[in-house]
């Protein structure tokens, strides 16, 4: 019988992991093999499913909690996925950690020999990784960045990803000091955007199975606080107006956001947006201060747009959603009408995995798997 190939794609917010989920899924694709994705998110109005869905990708979304508290959701996504399927590529929420203990273990507990688990990939963006490698919290709070090296500590392969934007004397460095703090990793040079490193990846992806290794240990209540200190808006607006260059406005929406959040002294974990003009799409992100990248695709001109914004922001839920508005009131009132559609603040709650599956090393030096 064959086995469905599981891989999951970890990393903080805006490292890079829906990127990486669309250029792997093309690569595979063209083996002949046939592919789903999960996108994962704590509400509904994801960027990241809309941007996979517009590139005709098999896209199944779980939202509403993360994977590890909403273990049947993802199994789910998993069965919807169709019995033909032979690879699906997972990206769970970026502030998610403990991927071994809450979702890995107690998936092979439960299918067995039906599914290979790929060893955990984790994509860290270099402007973020430095600090955080040299022990400081780079932009995050202590919490955040707490949750940030735990990802790193628990994955068995870090892509140092956007290695595009970098001269190769930093990489190299970059590289060698993050495998000298994360020795159980394989620490690779990458970018999901260029391919650079893709192939090689890859191969190790859909070949090599995830080793059953000692779990790590996290503070639960240093991770709650870490995700609580983001506030999360996922919302949708429609906007119209006469024959409008979408591209442009989105531009202004992005770097205005931008520069209030900064302005306000708010960390953008990550901002997106991702604006459908019919059947055109761009996406927008900024994923720190000072890294707002260029835009993706074209929504062109037109009469209608329908706007995606998700944000990640150390800000309270409301003064986030209050930002948003006023910039959207500000940038929209005198040339376009808007409708809100979906507008959805929140802080994530404290983690409470559905399931949590510690493997203890014995003294024989085997390895003991316990509820
Ligand atoms: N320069 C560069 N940008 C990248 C690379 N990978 C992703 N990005 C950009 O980083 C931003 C966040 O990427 P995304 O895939 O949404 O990150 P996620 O939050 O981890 O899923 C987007 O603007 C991407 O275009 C890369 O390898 N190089
Ligand atoms: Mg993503």
């Amino acid at each position: 019988m064959k086995k469905l190939r599981l891989i999951f794609v970890g990393g903080f917010l805006g490292a890079g992991k829906t990127t990486l989920l669309w250029k792997l899924a093309e690569y595979i694709s063209k083996k002949g093999l046939k592919t789903s994705l999960i996108t994962n998110d704590q509400a509904p109005a994801l960027v990241d499913s809309m941007l996979l869905t517009s590139k005709g990708l098999n896209v199944q979304e779980v939202s509403g909690s993360c994977f590890c508290c909403n273990f049947n959701g993802l199994t789910d996504a998993i069965k919807n996925a169709g019995e033909d399927c032979d690879v699906i590529i997972a990206e769970p929420v970026g502030s998610c950690v403990d991927l071994y203990a809450t979702i890995i273990h107690p998936l092979r507990q439960r299918y067995g020999d039906n599914i290979s688990v790929a060893p955990l990939s984790v994509l860290a963006d270099p402007v973020r990784l430095k600090p955080i490698v040299e022990k400081s919290n780079a932009d995050l709070s202590a919490s955040t960045a707490y949750i940030y090296n735990k990802q790193l500590e628990e994955s068995d392969i870090i892509l140092v990803n956007k290695i595009d934007t970098l001269l190769p004397a930093k990489t190299e460095a970059l590289v060698a000091q993050t495998a000298q703090k994360y020795t159980n990793a394989k620490v690779l040079p990458f970018s999901a955007l260029t391919c650079e490193g893709l192939e090689n990846w890859a191969e190790t992806v859909l070949t090599t199975d995830a080793e059953i290794r000692r779990s790590i240990h996290v503070n639960y209540v240093t991770y709650a606080k870490g995700e609580a200190d983001l506030g999360w808006l996922n919302g949708i607006v429609k906007i119209t107006g006469k024959n409008a260059d979408w591209d442009e406005l989105i531009g202004k929406i992005l770097d205005r956001l931008g520069k209030t959040f900064i302005q306000n002294k708010c960390t953008i974990a990550h901002l997106k947006m991702l604006g459908i003009n019919g059947d055109k799409v761009v996406t927008g992100s900024i994923t720190g201060e000072n890294t707002r990248t260029a835009l993706n695709g074209s929504a062109g001109k037109g009469d209608e747009l329908m706007l995606t914004i998700n944000a990640r922001i150390d800000a309270s839920p409301s003064k986030l959603a209050d930002m948003a508005l006023d910039v959207l009131d500000k940038i929209l009132s005198d040339k376009y009408s808007n409708k809100v559609k979906e507008w959805n603040y929140f802080q994530p709650g404290a983690p409470q995995p559905t399931y949590r599956v510690s493997v203890k090393k014995t003294k024989t030096n085997t390895y003991v798997v316990s509820d």
